[in-house]
Formats: C-alpha cells, sequence, structure tokens
C-alpha cells in the first residue's frame, strides 16, 4: 500500500499505521523514562513483546535524561536495537520542544553509532507525557529530516509508525505541507 513519502537524498521518510513492536527496521525507538524502568503504552509494550533481556540491559545502562536517548538489543523483537528515547513531559515551556527535538536527534545519532539503516519511530511524549501531536508533529519530522540532510547515506528509510486517529492527521497534515507523495 503507498504511503506518504518524503525523499531526502538516498533516504525515505514514511508515516504509517502500525504497532512499533511488529516493525522489521533494524532498529526501533522506545518511547521512555528516565529511570528505563518500563512503563505503559509504548515502552511497555515493547518490554512485553521483547521479553526480559531488553530490561536487563536497561538496568545496566540505569538512567537516561530527558533529551537523550540510549541503545539496547531488542531480544525476540524482529529489529536488532531498541533506542530507548525519553521524550519531555509536557508543561506548555518552550524547552519541551528543545528536549522533544533533541530526543528524536539522539535516536537518530544511537542509530548511527550502531550502524542501523532503518529506524521506526514511535510519536514520543504525545501519550502519557502528554505532548500536543499538532506541535509535536512538526517538530519530529523537522528534526529527523535536518538529520538526514546533514547525514546523508547513513539511513535507507525512516518510518513514523502512528498509532491514533488524532497522530496520523497532525503527521498527514506536515508530511503534505512538506511535499510528500504516495510512494
Ligand atoms: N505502537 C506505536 N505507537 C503506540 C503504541 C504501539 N504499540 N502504543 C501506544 N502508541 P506513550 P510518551 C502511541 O504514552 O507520551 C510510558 O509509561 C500512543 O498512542 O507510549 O512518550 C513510559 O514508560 C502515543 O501517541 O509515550 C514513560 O513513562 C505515542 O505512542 C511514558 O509512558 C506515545 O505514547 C512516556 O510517555
Amino acid at each position: 500500500m503507498p504511503v506518504p513519502t518524503l525523499t531526502i537524498g538516498a533516504t525515505k521518510l514514511v508515516m504509517d499505521r502500525g504497532d512499533i513492536t511488529t516493525q522489521s527496521t533494524d532498529a526501533i525507538v522506545n518511547a521512555a523514562n528516565t529511570g528505563l524502568r518500563g512503563g505503559a503504552g509504548v515502552d511497555g509494550a515493547i518490554h512485553h513483546a521483547g521479553g526480559p533481556t531488553i530490561m536487563e540491559e536497561c538496568r545496566k545502562l540505569g538512567r537516561c535524561p530527558t533529551g537523550k536517548a540510549v541503545v539496547t538489543k531488542a531480544g525476540r523483537l524482529q529489529a536488532k536495537w531498541v533506542i530507548h528515547a525519553v521524550g519531555p513531559i509536557y508543561a506548555g515551556l518552550t524547552s519541551d520542544n528543545t528536549e522533544l527535538a533533541s530526543a528524536y536527534r539522539e535516536s537518530l545519532m544511537r542509530a548511527v553509532e550502531v550502524q542501523a539503516r532503518s529506524v521506526a519511530f514511535p510519536c514520543i511524549s504525545t501519550g502519557a507525557y502528554g505532548f500536543p501531536v499538532k506541535q509535536a508533529a512538526p517538530i519530529a519530522i523537522g528534526t529527523v529530516s535536518k538529520f538526514v540532510e546533514d547525514n546523508p547515506d547513513k539511513f535507507d528509510l525512516i518510518r513514523f509508525v502512528i498509532f491514533t486517529d488524532a497522530d496520523y492527521a497532525a503527521y498527514f497534515g506536515e508530511f503534505t505541507r512538506r511535499g510528500a507523495v504516495r510512494g
């Protein structure tokens, strides 16, 4: 099925409905917390589907500050790597925007380090952390686009995996604004 697609050099950015745990990209991104201790939403789904080895690695890593990301292997998941990114708890401050952008950028830095050529992102911070998706979508897509422009040939595919109708509408609006085609 064709999905909205933006092409930046050799890299495709796509958005699609789906479940982050079933993605076959080299890496998937987790919407984690600073304690790396698991939780609900994306985090719960990844640890449940991936099995206990992911949490064992998280315990060894300890903590991850807001706006940063760490990487573990992916246990039973199809992906090779889980990149645990910590988005901000939305408070209506300018720093929310910079921390969210940082979480996306740091995720891609970890992906480059482990040579993951394809990465699937959930909508970081837009669930339990309350970040309005209309505000988050341009930050997510803009930050990833800029990173890909600045790091040509590092990625084949970046997929934004969308779970809810509201998230889909916001991402679709931003993809369309940036001239996405059905690819
Ligand atoms: N696949 C893709 N997207 C999903 C899935 C899934 N399986 N499940 C939910 N979403 P959230 P946050 C969407 O709450 O806001 C956890 O307890 C969901 O609809 O997972 O960054 C952590 O431990 C929403 O749009 O992440 C942290 O404590 C988006 O994913 C805290 O929540 C993000 O929702 C992180 O909160």
